[in-house]
């Protein structure tokens, strides 16, 4: 990747205490091209306006770019409109479906499975699910390099399983999970899966007929558009069997005091006013990683977590947490026992954004013994001299920490 591409993102010209930012939290959020900037931009200050309602010029420009958005989403994940849902995030995706489909399909035995090193969000939702309906919460166990165990997962597996859910990556370790098997074992038993797409999004192609998931949610924030904005894809008919999440505007075809009929697929699950400007922007920001390519992009970072990983091994004492076979490029790592917070203090002294801490994945750091990590995580705008740098930076802050 080259200057051309760091161009387009204004934020990473900066100076943080006194030197260059580099940027190294992108599993957090990603930074956002001047394309996403533009988009947000243009939407206020050309045709601000509400959507799907109103009979003028700038009604009719906001839906169609809001539609228009929707329809970039759908093709790049290979799924029809109408399976395609702006929710606000991941988290709001997760909890859709497990209220929706969980209070009409979950009853009391039922089982749903998720995995040992899943984010709160891929958690608690399904938690609060069980508790209403007195289903169970069974956990896949990993192993120490952060994989999931395939064999414990098939015996997990049983006719009471109703639902998987299952991130495509781990934000905390980065290991890929083998989702497609896992969702294909998962049919055999007649369960529904949830793939958490949060951090496969930004660095490799997603297909969802391909995978045949049931559900995949990701957020925008991620993937380089705005915050606030995210996707759920549901396969139609599943979606059509679920009842609302939200009653409001914009979700339903008639209301009286009789009753009130819902609306088609995708509105009925898009109550009141939408986020307008950030479905343009998550629009605009597909289109963009389109033009770059994913495959581009993903060959690029797999290039960048082969070199972070040998040269953070050259830093005295360096542990890398996670070291799973397949990888995006996310490394988490402790050096001996300074505590990972002191770290990431020391780094942004230097300019360095990392995260630390326990990465909202509180089981994973309790099945690994530790309270949390240093986190790095790359997107196709990082460089091998800002590895460089890093690296500079931590043997320095180790030296003063030891
Ligand atoms: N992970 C991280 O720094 P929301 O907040 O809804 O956009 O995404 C929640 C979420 C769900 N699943 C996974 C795998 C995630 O990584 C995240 C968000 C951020 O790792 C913030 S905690």
């Amino acid at each position: 990747m080259n200057d051309s591409i760091r161009a387009q993102f204004p934020i990473l010209h900066q100076i943080v205490n006194g030197k260059p930012l580099i940027y190294l939290d992108n599993a957090a959020t990603s930074q956002k091209p001047l394309a996403v900037i533009n988009a947000i931009k243009d939407y206020y200050e050309q045709y601000n306006s509400n959507i799907h309602r109103g009979a003028h010029h700038l009604a009719q420009l906001a839906t169609e770019k809001y539609e228009n958005a929707r329809t970039a989403v759908a093709q790049h994940i290979n799924a029809s409109e109408r399976e395609i849902n702006f929710v606000r995030g991941t988290t709001e995706a997760i909890n859709l479906v497990a209220t929706s489909y969980g209070r009409k399909f979950i009853n009391a035995g039922d089982e749903i499975i998720v995995s040992e090193m899943e984010h709160h969000s891929n958690i608690v939702p399904w938690q609060m699910l069980c508790e209403e309906k007195g289903a169970t919460l069974r956990v896949i166990p990993i192993n120490d390099a952060g994989e999931i165990i395939f064999e414990d997962y098939l015996k997990l597996l049983s006719e009471k399983t109703k639902i998987v859910s299952i991130a495509y990556i781990s934000n905390a370790l980065g290991s890929i999970h083998p989702v497609k098997e896992v969702i294909s074992e998962a049919h055999k038993v007649g369960a529904v899966v949830f793939i958490d797409g949060a951090q496969a999004l930004p660095h490799k192609k997603v297909d969802v007929k391909d995978l045949d998931c049931d559900f995949l949610g990701f957020s925008g924030h991620k993937v380089f558009a705005g915050t606030g904005i995210g996707i759920l894809y549901g396969k139609e008919k599943l979606l059509e069997a679920m009842n609302p999440y939200m009653g409001g505007g914009e979700m339903i075809k008639s209301v009286s005091f009789a009753g009130t009929t819902y609306n088609d697929l995708p509105y009925k699950f898009e109550a009141g006013t939408p986020h307008i400007e950030g479905g343009i922007s998550l629009g605009a920001a597909i289109n963009y990683i389109n033009e770059i390519g994913l495959d581009k992009i993903a060959a690029y970072e797999d290039e960048l977590l082969a070199y972070v990983t040998e040269k953070f091994l050259e830093v005295d004492g360096l542990r890398i947490v996670g070291t799973a076979k397949n990888k995006a490029s996310v490394i988490s790592f402790l050096i001996n026992d300074i505590h990972p917070y002191d770290l990431g203090v020391l780094l942004n002294e230097q300019g360095i954004a990392i995260r630390t801490g326990h990465h909202c994945c509180q089981p994973l750091m309790d099945r690994l013994k530790i309270e949390g990590t240093c986190r790095a995580s790359f997107a196709f705008y990082n460089t091998k001299e800002e590895i460089d740098a890093t690296v500079y930076a931590l043997k320095r802050a180790a030296k003063i920490l030891s």
